[in-house]
């Protein structure tokens, strides 16, 4: 028989128990301190927390989630805090103990044969991208947060980006991984194996659950060979339909050199030409559309200017791309890719603006772009669609921002109308609702309709066996039980 939980109101002596384990400097209580890892990157969560806690090894997170369950009290876990769905935001019931895993920031080292490199959770990904640079090899998962974002929320998350096209999502570069479970437990799973087919694969549970089935704590990362020659062009084109074409004709001869293919309307091009500094566009029209495309390739003696160019050529022949610059230097090539990444800030400067993160397959993207954009334009006058993202993988960011004669307020009102709206199509399309943003505490309500029945069930099944106080991230993934299906 298990002791009583003591009660919740006890905090005083949790929080003294904390401190012993985790030092001074791992136990933030001031509201000032505090303050910060309440509130989401996109400003729509505002939370509030009993502590934040900063382990800086597995063994004292460990020590702390025991004492966290003793108590009763719910952990969110928090890295970069980047998160687009407010996933790792605690609610606003001052219940709640954030853990930063910003301390746990050491990268325990590359190997040059196996070509992994083991990282703790609190690195951020562009620091583990320099050292895999500097290693000679590259970690190939590029996103717009790589600055911020860390390697335990980009593997919690399953975060996918700008390369999902060639080397796929977070998921298919873990080769092992260490967890502490939600009762304290450290699951030990650092393997590097190519093969090793013992029962289920673990590891791959924690990547994606955002949070919800224990925290991550390291990683063994596959890299990849640096690349040798890299080309970054910018395309003119009419539609959606044009780049689709473009992206075909890159894959049928060689679908082995996509580093990235990005997809952007004119909207959010012009957005971002407005309001990002420094970012111009160098072409001698706007466009309706355009396309990034990236090749790399490790061979030094490849041809891969020539490759570009002589696909290019053909495309601007047959009209699928009326214009196209393609960068001379690392600094042009920095400038074009300034162009894409900037979208998401651009859009946060124009005002409130929708996001729906979804994913359809490739060969519909055309279909999605043109009757989502339809579809919202007759649902509220006025709306500037500005759909972007990773079309060589099907993601796209299907954004939408606010009329310029409405406030912000009255088009967030309208937020859930929009989001059904995009999300009917994509359905009728046999896409997904959260291609790489997850579900975080903005979609759950989704969860029920789109993955109910057998699937919900399942996961509920999983997450009460781990987790049968649901301490871990409460609120995020899951509807709650009342409103999903009998079955779900
Ligand atoms: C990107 O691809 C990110 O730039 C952000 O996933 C997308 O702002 C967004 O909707
Ligand atoms: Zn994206």
């Amino acid at each position: 028989m298990t002791a009583a939980a003591p009660a919740p109101a006890d905090h005083t002596r949790l929080l003294e128990q904390l401190a012993d384990v985790l030092g001074p400097a791992g136990v933030l209580t001031a509201a000032d301190d505090i303050d910060p890892f309440c509130t989401d990157w996109r400003n729509l969560y505002h939370g509030r927390a009993l502590a934040v806690l900063r382990p800086a090894d597995t063994d004292a997170l460990s020590a702390a989630v025991r004492l966290c369950v003793a108590y009763g009290v719910p952990m969110v876990p928090q890295g970069g805090n980047t998160s687009m769905v407010g996933g790792a935001t605690p609610d606003d019931s001052g219940r709640e103990i954030v853990i930063c895993m910003s301390r746990m920031n050491h990268i325990r080292g590359i190997d040059p044969h196996e070509m992994t490199m083991e990282v703790e959770a609190g690195v951020p990904l562009k620091v583990a991208q320099d050292a895999a640079r500097d290693a000679g090899m590259m970690l190939p998962l590029s996103i717009s947060s790589e600055g911020s974002a860390q390697m335990g929320g980009v593997l919690a998350t399953n975060a996918g980006g700008n390369n999902t096209v060639r080397y796929g999502n977070a998921r298919e570069l873990v080769l092992g991984l260490e967890a502490v479970l939600p009762d304290g437990e450290v699951f030990h799973g650092l393997r590097r194996l190519r093969k090793d087919n013992t029962g289920y694969a673990l590891r791959q549970l924690f990547v994606g659950s955002e949070g919800t089935l224990g925290f991550i704590t390291r990683a063994i990362i596959q890299l990849q060979p640096a690349p040798k020659e890299v080309e970054v062009a910018l395309c003119a084109v009419g539609d959606a339909q044009g780049a689709l074409a473009l992206f075909s004709a890159f894959r049928a001869l060689d679908p082995a050199l996509i580093q990235a293919f990005e997809y952007m309307s004119g909207t959010g091009m012009a957005l971002v030409n407005e309001l990002i500094p420094g970012a111009a566009l160098p072409l001698e029209q706007p466009a309706p559309a355009y396309v990034l495309v990236e090749l790399a390739t490790p061979r030094p003696d490849a041809n891969l200017r020539e490759f570009m160019e002589g696909v290019l050529a053909d495309a601007m022949e047959n009209g699928i791309v009326t214009d196209a610059v393609m960068a001379e230097s690392e600094g042009q090539r920095t400038n074009l890719w300034k162009l894409r990444e900037e979208h998401a800030e651009a859009q946060k400067r124009a005002g409130a603006s929708v996001k729906n993160d979804v994913s359809v397959p490739v060969s519909r993207v055309p279909e999605l772009i043109a009757r989502a954009t339809r579809a919202c334009e007759e649902l509220i006058p006025g709306i500037r669609p500005a759909p972007f993202g990773h079309l060589g993988d099907g993601n796209i960011h299907f954004n939408l921002v606010q009329p310029t004669d409405m406030s912000g307020d009255a088009f967030l009102a309208r937020a859930h109308d929009i989001m059904d709206t995009v999300a009917d199509i994509v359905r009728d399309l046999d896409g997904s609702f959260s291609a790489e943003h997850g579900v975080g505490q903005l979609k759950p309500y989704m969860m029920a309709e789109w993955r109910g029945g057998a699937e919900l069930a399942t996961m509920r099944r999983i997450k009460a066996a781990l987790d049968p106080q649901n301490l871990m991230n409460p609120g995020k993934i899951f509807p709650p039980a009342a409103s999903a299906p009998a079955s779900g």
